[in-house]
């Protein structure tokens, strides 16, 4: 019988050591991601934790960290998350996830199960350094082209490429092909992450059975007008590009609402230029992030918003340029490793819920090779993706009881 107590301390330590100074670029929230010394010392934490209990450590051609407690070649199966934070990120976001995948090891070990664990932390799923959700993931996946992460895809920080910075930082993104290895031996996959919503919490369940993860299209939409004066250009001579965001934001909402099926849309990012009291916007960009289990669904919305900003502008004759940025397709689960998490949960007494995830993860990667699942457990009200965030560590402990359950199984 696991000593939950003891599992739950030790995933609190990881958790709240990874909240302190040295782990954050922020002190008003989490804050780590890609190439950053808080973010080389996260993986070097988890490091020095998984080496101490035998596991060989090491990294993918561009930073995916990955340790196995079995010699390359040999049959395996996946446990991990993320520990990269969003920019306005919380403590338990990814990070509860590595470090209860962290613990099943410690488990592993000290129930003498042995099992055959390879533990992944992907880089960037947050895609706070360059802007590319799930982009570790998507690399190993080869769903990324060459000329993106030489070209394309640019730094948050400084504009300079993902290639230049992954150079710097010491990985060989030349190299970003062979990254597909780190799937090789392995026969299953697990992530287990906070829900980020209040199914759970709302419905009195401890632990969430993800069984299929919605899909998503991330676009921009660039609106070019006419910079002019605020004061002295009259109503009737503008080209404000800041009506056609505020009509599109609405659109969006109208058309998502309509279409339901669990489709959901949102404009988070807005930069207007130049952005000052008294000038007329010359040109907006705002990002559009549609998501749903039914891929006919967000995907008509996704188009419908993109036509209706185009047609909005040119009726107010500006232009406005749509540019998908990622899409990724809704992702169904591993029946058979969701029925061994089940079984293992049931056998635990506490209230679960077979369900559906809103927010996007590694596993929709990861499952378009290998057979996966998630666990979800609760946080409060929902709140993720802001320093609010809070879980309780010890549903993190039964998850981690259940998950080494569901793997013994699955043998
Ligand atoms: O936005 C997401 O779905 C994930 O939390 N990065
Ligand atoms: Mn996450
Ligand atoms: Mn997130």
């Amino acid at each position: 019988m696991v000593d939950r107590s003891r599992s739950a301390e030790r995933i609190e330590r990881d958790i709240e050591t990874l909240a302190g100074p040295h782990f954050t670029r922020s002190s008003d929230a989490i804050q780590r991601y890609a190439y950053t010394p808080e973010y080389r010392r996260t993986l070097d934490h988890f490091a020095g934790e998984l080496r101490s209990l035998g596991f060989e450590v090491s990294e993918d051609p561009v930073g995916t960290f990955v340790a196995r407690n079995r010699p390359p070649g040999e049959s395996v199966f996946g446990i991990g998350s993320h520990c990269d934070s969003n920019r306005n990120g919380g403590k338990y976001d990814g990070t509860m996830g590595v470090a209860t995948a962290v613990e099943v090891c410690r488990l592993n070990v000290e129930g003498g199960l042995d099992l055959p664990l390879q533990l992944i932390s992907f880089l960037e799923e947050e895609g706070s350094g360059f802007g590319q959700m799930l982009l570790g993931s998507r690399i190993m996946l080869q769903r990324v082209t060459e000329e993106e992460l030489r070209e394309s895809f640019r730094a948050l920080d400084d504009g300079r490429s993902f290639w230049e910075h992954a150079e710097e930082a010491g990985y060989e993104p030349a190299r970003w092909r062979e990254s597909i290895h780190v799937l090789d031996d392995l026969t299953g996959w697990i992530e287990m992450h906070i829900e980020q919503a209040r199914v759970l919490q709302d419905t009195g369940n401890r632990i969430g059975l993800v069984h299929a993860i919605a899909g998503y299209v991330h676009a921009d939409v660039i609106v070019h007008g006419r910079g002019d004066h605020a004061g002295a250009t009259p109503m009737d001579l503008r080209l404000d590009p800041t009506t056609v965001l505020a009509e599109t934001v609405l659109e969006l909402e109208r058309v998502a609402r309509e279409t339901g099926q669990g489709t959901v849309g949102t404009v988070g990012e807005i930069e207007v230029d130049p952005g000052l009291i008294n000038a007329i916007a010359s040109r907006v960009r705002f990002s559009l992030d549609i998501r749903g289990p039914v891929e006919e669904a967000y995907r008509g919305v996704a188009r419908e918003v993109a036509a209706f900003a185009e047609r909005a502008a040119e009726a107010r004759g500006m232009r406005a340029e749509v540019r998908q940025r990622q899409a990724l397709p809704a992702t169904p689960l591993d029946e058979r490793i969701v029925d061994a998490l089940e079984t293992a949960a049931k056998s635990t007494g506490e209230p679960y819920l077979r369900m559906h995830s809103g927010a996007a993860h590694d596993t929709m990667c990861v499952a378009d090779r290998i057979p996966s699942a998630m666990v979800f457990v609760p946080c409060r009200d929902g709140i993720s993706h802001h320093p609010a965030e809070d879980a309780d560590p010890a549903d993190a402990a039964l998850a981690a009881g259940i998950i080494l359950d569901a793997i013994a199984a699955l043998r």
